[in-house]
């Protein structure tokens, strides 16, 4: 079985279109899944980048789901920038020819049977983003991701209970914990605002392998079989030292699953350069460079002439730059490191002190988040 997670198609890095390197890991994945004779293919969420999704993002998919399912079945939860009802549509439909939606409540408890060559069966669930305010009343839950998570995983255990001798798999988009701390990237879309964002490891008890997808950089969560597959590409350059890869797992009838990770082709590797530009320009290994995306800090105590043409003569894929000081300043809100804060809720806070010159209150700061929810909410529900 193959895991992989947000492939955020359509998505561009610093405005430049990076289709072709999907559509590129696309290749990659098809050519593997064939020669390894892999038998299932999990994506667990953030398929697209958004809800609406561009015409060519929907044909890279489209190529990629017929080409995965003439090897093996496909199973797709959808994540916190995906639509489920646009990327569910057809699903039933879709389901007699190998690909298998999982965006609603419905099909949360009913799982893709997949018998393995070896005669090992897997149940495998599958758990879209729930996003609590559209989902807690149905599910009967409070009114956070743990407590809906934790209901959906009741259905889950109670249609397991009835099913002897299957190995059972969970996908699902959600921001889980484990016993040490997630490590995030600047590429994933916050779900915190307001506390209500992250849910324990612990909500999967008894299962034998999660599936996760919504953190750009693998990582098991909690024990080895809980994990985040990772995106097949950077997407920020926070995910500058991220190795990217799909992670591959073998079921035999019984014992813990052997799990490997196995690397992607990068097509454009990360680098981030900091100096004077003309020690920059001078130092010699900047060409090799050429084919980087590159993110320039500048230190020139004074403006130089046309950095980034100049730049970008040696460096074509400069696509970030910024002077030490001047990119403080142009960032609304900064914490005490003087590091930028990007939560919306702190940034609301910091611009409502900035105009009166005093914190919001109690009152205020209840309204705010609201509002940001309500924004957020809003994205999902079109
Ligand atoms: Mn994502």
């Amino acid at each position: 079985m193959l895991h992989t997670s947000d492939w955020h198609l359509g998505r561009s890095f610093h405005g430049v279109d990076i289709l072709d390197h999907q559509r590129g890991f696309i290749d990659w994945l098809v050519t593997y899944v064939e020669a390894e004779g892999v038998e299932l293919v999990i994506v667990a969420g953030d398929v697209y980048d958004r809800a609406v999704p561009s015409l060519a993002a929907v044909t890279v998919w489209e190529d990629a789901v017929i080409r995965l399912t003439r090897t093996c079945p496909v199973l797709v939860t959808s994540g916190n920038h995906d639509s489920p009802t646009r990327l569910g549509f057809a699903g039933r439909l879709l389901a007699s020819s190998g690909l298998h939606l999982r965006t609603g409540l419905p099909s949360i408890a009913d799982p893709l049977l997949v018998q393995g060559r070896d005669g090992v069966t897997l149940a495998v669930y599958g758990l879209p983003y729930l996003e609590p305010d559209l989902h807690r009343e149905a599910l009967g839950a409070e009114r956070s991701h743990s407590a809906v998570l934790d209901a959906a995983m009741q259905r889950v255990r109670d249609d397991l209970a009835s099913r002897d001798g299957v190995r059972s798999i969970v996908a699902a988009h959600a921001f889980i914990t484990g016993g040490t701390d997630a490590v995030v990237s600047d590429s994933e879309r916050d779900l915190r605002v307001g506390g209500i964002g992250d849910a324990p490891a612990s909500v999967f008890a008894a299962v034998d392998y999660v599936a996760l997808g919504h953190l750009h950089g693998a990582q098991q969560v909690g024990g080895p079989t809980i994990r985040y597959s990772g995106s097949p590409l950077a997407f920020s350059f926070s995910e500058q030292s991220h190795v990217k890869s799909v992670t591959v797992i073998d079921f035999a009838h019984e014992g813990p699953p052997d799990i490997c990770a196995v690397s992607l082709p990068v097509p454009r590797p990360l680098i981030t350069l900091t100096g004077t530009l003309q020690e920059i320009l001078d130092d010699p290994a900047t060409p090799s460079y050429a084919d980087h995306w590159v993110r320039v800090r500048l230190t020139d105590a004074r403006r130089p002439d046309d950095p980034m043409g100049r730049l970008r003569a040696l460096l074509p894929h400069t696509v970030e730059l910024a002077f030490d000081r001047a990119a403080l300043a142009a960032v609304i809100a900064v914490d005490a490191d003087g590091q930028p804060v990007t939560d919306p809720l702190a940034i609301a806070e910091a611009f409502v002190e900035h105009v009166t010159t005093t914190p919001p209150d109690e009152v205020e700061r209840e309204l705010l988040r609201e509002a940001v929810e309500r924004v957020r909410i809003g994205g999902v529900r079109e």
